[in-house]
């Protein structure tokens, strides 16, 4: 009797976020991709409508970045992270610190954005225990929030359907509601005129815990995977005001909204309001290799440097932190990003983009276009409880040749910031040509 299958055992495989069953029913498989195109296992080309998962902003197959991560592979293929270090992890920290706002200065590596979200609240509750006050444990995520799939990232997070499975570890926790509003806000173009005032929410939490027990509020400036929310016109300043007010640490999930998607190196930047700290992933290696970072303080650093010398300051850190493949990816990016000048590309293309998105306004089943920077939220009436016409939608593009997301009744554009006009309009055209053949 053999123990092995020497068949392929497609149940081997567990696919995340999936309908694993349905998935094997007919199966959607990439095997290679350049520029804007994948290619599918019948050699056909898919547009990349949605950058990877919104990862691969400069593009598939970027030679500057092949080129750098098989150099280092064969250099330099692991360095330990835990009192070791390598060139190529001080001059991406130096390179990641330098993009970011000011005071934003220290850059902490992991693998993920779950794995930066975790740090990111580890961080912050840590930083109010060593000034002493340690009370402040309660942490504030917000309603249709996403930062991963860990405990603390669940915790935070915004979405019940990632939530309900997981027991009682996610306790001490309040959420913002979210700023989603098509009542007064259908059909906006870039930040929604209403809701800056959903931001006061936070003084009813601190009014009913008293600040001294809030650590942290973490927010993505734009809510990506939960359907496409940027903030409303003033919501993000409110949320910084109200936090410096309180003394509590304002931490930006980036993971979506960083390195040129919204036609700048992030949305600090772009909207002038500077977190303490802020958690990447994604588009810092180009999806290439995995990566995650936190970008903190001078404040919240200088406090975890005030012990004595030869103490551990942060016990906290990963197997693979700052791996060195990782490092060299995210160099190479960062060098593709500024001669390829994407995030200007990508601030210079998004009124073409806002222009084809809104296209879709009076197409069948749309009762909301949403967009900012090279997204869009294209958002159509729901038909019943267990089928989704966004669904439908991202099925069909696949067999059309175009990639899309879909979360519940909204489908996600987020193409590469290399993206050209007639690709642009060829992800909505083919959209609307889907939506007038669905029910
Ligand atoms: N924060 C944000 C804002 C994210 O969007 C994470 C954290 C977690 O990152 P990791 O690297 O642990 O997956 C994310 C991830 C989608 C989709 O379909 C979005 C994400 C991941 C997978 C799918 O929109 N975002």
């Amino acid at each position: 009797m053999t123990i092995h299958n020497t068949d392929r055992n497609h149940d081997a495989l567990w696919l995340p976020f999936t309908a694993n069953r349905q998935f094997r029913d007919s199966p959607r498989l990439l095997v290679s991709a350049k520029g804007m195109y994948y290619r599918d296992d019948k050699g056909r080309e898919v547009l990349d409508g949605c950058a990877g998962l919104w990862c691969v902003n400069a593009g598939h197959g970027q030679p500057r970045i092949v080129e750098a991560v098989q150099k280092t592979v064969a250099t330099l293929d692991f360095a330990p992270a835990f009192q070791m270090a390598h060139p190529l992890a001080f001059e991406a920290a130096d390179r990641i610190a330098r993009l970011a706002p000011n005071p934003l200065n220290h850059v902490f590596f992991c693998n993920s954005g779950s794995e930066a979200g975790d740090t990111a609240l580890k961080i912050a509750l840590a930083y109010h225990r060593l000034r002493g006050e340690g009370t402040r444990t309660r942490l504030i995520g917000r309603e249709r929030a996403y930062h991963g799939v860990g405990f603390g990232g669940i915790s935070v997070g915004g979405i019940s359907g990632n939530r309900k499975l997981y027991g009682s570890l996610l306790t001490g926790v309040d959420h913002l509601p979210h700023t989603l509003d098509l009542r007064r806000n259908a059909f906006s173009r870039g930040l929604p005129e209403h809701g800056a005032e959903l931001a006061d929410d936070l003084e009813r939490i601190v009014a009913l815990h008293d600040a001294s027990n809030i650590a942290a509020v973490i927010v993505e400036p734009m809510a990506g995977s939960t359907g496409v929310l940027p903030a409303p016109k003033g919501y993000l300043k409110r949320l910084r005001e109200i936090c410096t007010k309180h003394g509590i640490v304002l931490i930006f999930d980036e993971v979506i909204t960083g390195f040129g998607r919204l036609g700048a190196s992030f949305a600090a930047e772009k909207y002038g309001v500077v977190p303490d700290i802020m958690t990447v992933a994604k588009g810092i290696t180009n999806g290439t290799i995995p990566m995650g970072a936190n970008i903190v303080s001078d404040e919240i650093f200088e406090a975890f440097m005030q012990g004595p010398r030869e103490a551990i300051d942060l016990p906290h850190g990963y197997t693979y932190t700052a791996h060195p493949v990782a490092c060299a990816a995210a160099i190479a990016t960062l060098d593709t990003y500024a001669e390829e000048h994407l995030f200007e590309r990508a601030a210079a293309l998004s009124p073409y983009f806002e222009e084809a998105a809104h296209s879709l306004r009076g197409a069948p089943h749309v009762v909301d276009i949403r967009n900012e920077g090279l997204v869009a939220g294209i958002e159509l009436a729901p038909r019943n409880a267990t089928t989704t016409r966004a669904y439908e939608v991202f099925e069909r593009a696949f067999h059309e040749g175009l990639l899309l997301r879909y979360t519940g009744d909204i489908i996600a554009i987020s193409p590469p910031l290399i993206i050209e006009k007639n690709e642009i309009d060829r992800i909505f055209e083919t959209i609307a040509r889907i939506l007038k053949t669905i029910d």
